[in-house]
Order: C-alpha cells, then structure tokens, then sequence
C-alpha cells in the first residue's frame, strides 16, 4: 500500500540532503543555458563539486525552440565536435553548417552534467552575491516563485571558490555585482559595455576570448560574455556558446586549488 506521508517524506528528506551538500561547493553555474550545462559538466567530470541554479523549471535555456520555434539548431565545425562529445546526433547541412535537433541537445547535455555527478537546483534563482576582501566568493539563491509573487522572503548564500555567470542576455549576476559590489570589471570601461546587434561571424569569434574571469572569483561565459565585453549576439548558432563553456571550466580548472 502507497502512503501519501511516505511520499512527502522522501522528497523532503532527500531534498534536504541534496541541499546540505551544495551549501559549499568548488564552482556555483548560474543558468542551465548551453553554456552553463557545457560549463558545469566540464568541471564535473573533473571530479569539481559543481552546482547549477536555474531559475525556470526547465533546464536548456535558449536551445529547446532554435531560431522562432523552429526547434533545429546550427553549429559550425568546432561546436560538432563538442555536441558529438555529449553523444548528440550532428547532421551536415553544407561545409562548415550542422544541425542538430533542438531538444535531443538539451536533454543529453542535461543528462551528461548529471551523470558527471554536478548538481542542478531548478526553480531557484540567483539575487545576489557574497563579496569578501573583493572576490565574489559566493551567491544568494530563492525561489523564483518568491521574485514572481513579489514576496518579501529572506534569501539563503550557497558558498564557492568560482561563480559562473551563464544567465545569457541578461547577465544577471554581473550586474548585480556592477551595481552593488564597487568592484571594477576588466572590460574597457570597468562596467558592462552592453550586447551589440546580430553579426553571426563576428560574435561567434569573440564568445570564447570574452570567456573571462571579470572580476576576482567571477567567470562569464556564453551569451554573457558576449554582453558584458560589448560584442554582438549570434541567434540561433550554438558553437560559441559550448566552446565558451568549456574555456570557462577551463579558466576555472587552471586556478582552483
Ligand atoms: O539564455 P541561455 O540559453 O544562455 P547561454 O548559455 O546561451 C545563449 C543561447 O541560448 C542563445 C544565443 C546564442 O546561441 O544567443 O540565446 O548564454 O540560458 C541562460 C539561462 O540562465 C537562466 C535562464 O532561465 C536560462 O535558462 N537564468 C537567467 N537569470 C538567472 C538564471 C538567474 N538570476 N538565476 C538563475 N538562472
């Protein structure tokens, strides 16, 4: 016989184990985009305690609907190789042009991340950083459904060596750290210079030299970096943003003790 307070009691007694752990982690991702997911599974397979804070339900950001719903996506050579990696079914379409299925991409990046042994909070938002003797040595998570509600409920901080911004477009946690912490961006004008229109080309070559520590313990990567260092958007293009996962897990690698 099935008991209904046995069910409640697994998930609470599990779900509070599973927060227990990522209370202090080795490197907190912040957005399960491509790159984020590319980032976090990168690291775990390096034996890195990892975790990812999503704020939607769903992981995979921008890569579920393609270009306008149109759920394929395109990598050029040097991201085939990597969607390959993760055991993606890469199609040619012409030289240099592959596609991909939209939502095989998600879900078996999703499954590696998991697999590699990172963990992956969703429905969690990050408002917040924590800064010590000017290193971001931290984030502070809530529900989303807090932000969506506007309910005036106290966060909590979840500690790390490394804080990945991987919250593409927006780039939420630089700006939080631009506008709160005082600390200066290693951009040319020390602050977010801003995304740029759409040049395919152009943003697909400057994603991965963006992939920077921007300030002391914070790395961006994807769609971020490409916002914070003034360059422009690529659509529906997906090589960078893996590419740039993964130099962030390596920037990361390089320095963590
Ligand atoms: O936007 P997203 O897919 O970022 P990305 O990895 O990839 C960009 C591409 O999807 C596409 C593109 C190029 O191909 O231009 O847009 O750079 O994923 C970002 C994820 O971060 C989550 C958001 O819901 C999404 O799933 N996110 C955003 N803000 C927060 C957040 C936040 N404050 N806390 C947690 N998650």
């Amino acid at each position: 016989m099935l008991e209904e307070i046995a069910i409640s009691r697994a998930i609470i007694d599990s779900y509070w184990r599973k927060l227990g752990k990522i209370l202090e982690v080795d490197v907190v991702i912040c957005g399960a985009g491509p790159s984020g997911l590319v980032c976090a599974a990168t690291l775990a397979k390096k034996k890195k305690k990892v975790v990812v804070f999503e704020k939607k339900l769903s992981i995979g950001g921008g890569m579920w609907a393609g270009g306008m719903f149109f759920n394929e996506i395109v990598i050029q050579d040097s991201g085939k190789k990597i969607l390959e990696e993760y055991k993606v079914r890469v199609r040619k379409y012409k030289k240099n042009y592959y596609l991909a299925d939209a939502v095989e991409c998600v879900c078996s990046l999703g499954y590696h991340v998991i697999k590699a042994g990172a963990i992956i909070i969703n429905g969690v938002s990050v408002e917040d950083v924590v800064v010590r003797k000017s290193r971001i040595c931290g984030v502070v998570i809530n529900w989303s459904a807090v932000e969506l509600a506007n309910l005036h409920v106290d966060p909590l901080a979840v500690k790390a060596k490394f804080v990945v911004d991987a919250t593409g477009h927006s780039s939420d946690v630089v700006r939080i750290v631009e506008e709160k912490s005082g600390l200066k961006l290693n951009t040319k004008i020390g602050k977010r210079v801003g995304e740029r229109s759409m040049w395919v080309d152009l943003a697909e070559s400057m994603v991965e030299k963006n992939t920077q520590e921007v300030v002391p313990g914070l790395v961006v990567a994807g769609m971020c970096a490409n916002a914070v260092f003034g360059s422009p958007r690529m659509g529906p293009i997906f090589g960078g943003m893996l590419l740039s996962g993964k130099r962030a897990a390596e920037i990361i690698l390089s320095k963590i003790k």
